[in-house]
């Protein structure tokens, strides 16, 4: 059967863009698996190492860690269908990475775009000049998310349009381990664009909505309250042209990120969507923007509260979670490792 494999970082409360972008679809997955009676694993993690690549207040990222399993849940993610799992709590993948670092080119890592602008390296000169300055745990990240994917041996990855370039690479390092172990070990994992385009930020369409972007009015957070989503989408950015709303995103980013929100709240096409609003002043198009959204997330929200008044729960549903994962990549980690000459003899 296909392994179903994703995963999202504890870097803060999610956005709309992680749900639209990523936990809405893993939730779809999980409901058409067994409506349909589909043979698939499904398996979401807390990216808690990852989220170390840029500097990490650690006394919070204990409890962002929880929150985020809270919020996986509170998405609808079921830990008695799917396996929800800390990357930390998985010695095998730090392993695997180790094997793959040994085989991926630093080339390969430096046409990545990520570390650049995670590190503000603007252009050429920028990256000349601080280089040096990278942190090697930025640098080597999609090598760390290459190990997670193939430790647990994913068919399907579904994630965000940001993370394609780095499904790329993992399908490269697929390819050179298989070659050099003369083996056919590793699968190609698949990736399964999410259906929204990219959320922007309510303030700058030139950013995408982020978890650390300082600036809380850019973002909306799925556990928020009907009536602070109501004056965030408010406030939200438009632009100054006149006459009919439409969907372009190169000339009205700010107006065709609301209709794609809308779009996305609605689960509907979004040239329908922009169709329909076209004729919207932009005070109509904020308000039913504000209305399907806030319907959306109301679920999400109610849940989240309920779920973090018990914390007990939600540790020993983690704790079980990643020992079923560990289960898993320590048969997967074994083979891996005789086919580089490790093991008993
Ligand atoms: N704005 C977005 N639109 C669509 N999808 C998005 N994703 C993130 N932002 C958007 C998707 O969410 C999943 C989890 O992302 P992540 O935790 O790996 O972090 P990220 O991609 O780096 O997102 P953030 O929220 O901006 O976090 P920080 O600020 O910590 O970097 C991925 O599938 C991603 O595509």
């Amino acid at each position: 059967g296909s392994v179903i494999f994703s995963g999202i970082q504890p870097t803060g409360a999610f956005h709309l863009g992680n749900y639209f972008g990523a936990v809405r679809n893993w939730r779809d997955f999980q409901t058409r698996i067994e409506r349909d009676h589909i043979n698939s694993r499904l398996l979401f993690f807390v990216a808690d190492m990852h989220s170390l690549t840029v500097p990490q207040n650690f006394s919070r990222l204990t409890n962002q860690r929880l929150e985020a399993f809270g919020s996986l849940m509170a998405c609808g993610i079921d830990p008695e269908k799917a396996t929800i799992f800390f990357q930390s709590e998985v010695p095998e993948i730090p392993k695997l990475q180790w094997i793959l670092s040994c085989m991926c080119g630093m080339g390969q890592l430096n046409r990545m775009t990520q570390w650049k602008s995670k590190a503000n390296l603007r252009n050429d000169a920028d990256i000349a000049a601080d280089f040096g300055k990278v942190k090697l745990g930025l640098f080597t990240y999609p090598v760390l998310m290459a190990a997670d994917i193939l430790t647990f041996n994913a068919t399907h990855v579904p994630v965000g349009r940001d993370q394609a370039q780095h499904l790329e690479l993992t399908r490269e390092l697929v390819d050179i381990f298989n070659r050099a172990t003369k083996s056919k070990f590793l699968h190609q994992p698949m990736t399964l664009l999410a259906p929204t385009m990219k959320v922007l930020s309510l303030k700058n369409p030139e950013k995408k909505m982020s978890k650390s972007d300082p600036d809380d009015m850019s973002k909306i957070f799925i556990t928020e309250d009907a009536k602070s989503i109501r004056n965030k989408i408010s406030k939200a950015l438009t632009d100054s042209v006149e006459g009919k709303l439409i969907y372009d995103p190169v000339n009205r980013p700010a107006v065709t990120n609301l209709i794609t929100i809308l779009a996305a709240a609605l689960g509907r096409p979004v040239l329908e969507v922009s169709n329909q609003v076209e004729d919207f002043t932009k005070k109509e198009l904020k308000d039913a923007v504000s209305d399907a959204v806030v319907k959306e997330l109301k679920d999400p929200a109610a849940r989240f509260q309920e779920l973090m008044k018990d914390p007990e729960r939600l540790d020993k549903l983690s704790r079980r979670g990643s020992e079923k994962a560990r289960e898993i990549a320590s048969k997967n980690l074994k083979e891996i490792s005789k086919l580089v000459g490790m093991g008993y003899w």
